[in-house]
């Protein structure tokens, strides 16, 4: 009854002020659509929540994203509790008292939402962590699997989301948190040790790697069938691509989730610090580049490509089951690796200029290569154009 009150209300606000939206100057920088007040790139309810906030003129007059969503256990050890971790990106001591967690955008601050208790306060600079046993469990629990965290605050009956942050499945005791890369993207990837409390760490890194995106072969090498991915394990010893599920009888594949469609088959693994090549098409692969002296999977399923405009290609290995007793249906899965490439034209994503390097979308035999296999992979300053060298 709120919500719709709270719609038509809006409604009115965002028709009566639609000359004077105050576009924010980070999201113009940061690219995103104009109407989007909160940061987040999206144009929705809470982008109007926060016009109906300026526009009404109410407390608490801060904007969006001053208190952030910057860290989330959703997979603890058995006996630890999960937790959410937030922090004050501004020089002020901000009171949170009465503010909500939600895992729900339909109950941002009603009967499943966590109220945060009274005289709770952060620092300049600070965070903050509720734990889910002594907090918000007895209100709501973070899936494994993956979903949204949002924080809320509540005025005259009416919600107002502060920030959210959206995480995929997650590995036992690895948290997900917030991490900007070189040109200002903000992720929210797994993180490579756990920081309740304290600035977050590096993301998580391997162990296997996207290395290698040749994704406009020349026409004389085949065209898109010489397409091809090389990945690489960055560790000391062999990394299976299956996994062991005890609701399954056999094993589990690893698999490209984002990208061309490819599940690795049975028993696949990549030797300590080796290489493997997921082909387009294998026969045109080896006619075109010759034995490469490591594995050459394939073809992609489904006829798909790569894009010669750029794509997000990733990695994971198989999570949960959806529902354990269906051993057909559904399955969450953990990202390992990705990237989301662009080829440098795209200036509708990077408005001003693509930093993607342009080599690899003249079709003259140049593949997109990561620099630093041991760095986070999907950050364009960890990217060149070079000439095609699948297997090493
Ligand atoms: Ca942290
Ligand atoms: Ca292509
Ligand atoms: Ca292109
Ligand atoms: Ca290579």
């Amino acid at each position: 009854m709120k919500k719709s009150l709270f719609a038509a209300e809006i409604k009115v606000a965002f028709f009566s002020c639609i000359l004077l939206l105050p576009i924010t100057a980070a999201a113009l920088e940061a690219g995103c659509p104009a109407g989007d007040l909160n940061r987040d790139c999206n144009v929705n309810l809470f982008d109007l929540g926060v016009l109906a906030n300026n526009w009404l003129e109410v407390e608490p007059n801060l904007p969006t994203g001053t208190v952030i969503v910057n860290e989330v256990m959703a997979h603890s050890h058995a006996v630890a509790p999960d937790w959410i971790e937030l922090y004050n990106t501004s020089g002020s001591t901000i009171d949170i008292s009465g503010w909500y967690l939600s895992d729900n955008d339909d109950d941002l601050t009603s009967v499943n939402a966590y109220k945060i208790p009274n005289s709770t306060t952060i620092a300049p600079y600070g965070y903050i962590v509720f734990y889910e046993d002594t907090h918000f469990g007895a209100k709501f629990k973070l899936s494994e699997n993956g979903e949204t965290v949002y924080l809320s605050l509540s005025r005259d009956g009416f919600p107002f989301a502060m920030d959210d942050r959206k995480f995929g499945a997650s590995q036992a005791n690895v948290t997900f948190g917030r991490y900007v890369t070189s040109i200002g993207e903000v992720k929210f990837v797994a993180m490579d040790s756990n920081t309740p409390g304290s600035a977050n760490s590096y993301p998580k890194v391997g162990p296997i790697v996207i290395t290698e995106i040749m994704y406009d072969p020349p026409a004389s090498w085949g065209g898109s069938d010489a397409e091809y991915i090389e990945l690489h394990n960055i560790e000391n010893y062999s990394v299976n691509l299956y996994t062991y599920d005890p609701c399954v009888p056999g094993d589990v594949n690893w698999a490209f989730t984002e990208g061309p469609e490819f599940e690795f088959p049975y028993h696949t693994s990549i030797p300590a610090n080796g290489y493997l090549i997921v082909a387009r098409d294998t026969d045109v692969f080896g006619s075109t580049y010759g034995d490469v002296g490591v594995d050459v999977l394939g073809p992609f399923g489904g006829g798909t490509k790569l894009s010669n405009d750029g794509e997000n290609v990733e990695i994971s290995m198989p999570g949960d089951l959806e529902d354990p007793n269906n051993p057909s249906g559904p399955r969450a899965y953990i990202r390992i690796d990705n990237v989301r490439y662009s080829d440098g034209s795209q200036h509708k994503d990077f408005p001003g200029l693509d930093p993607w390097p342009k080599g690899p979308d003249q079709a003259e035999g140049e593949s997109l290569q990561r620099i630093y296999p041991n760095l986070f992979g999907d950050d364009v300053a960890n990217w060149k154009s070079d000439d095609a060298n699948p297997g090493e």
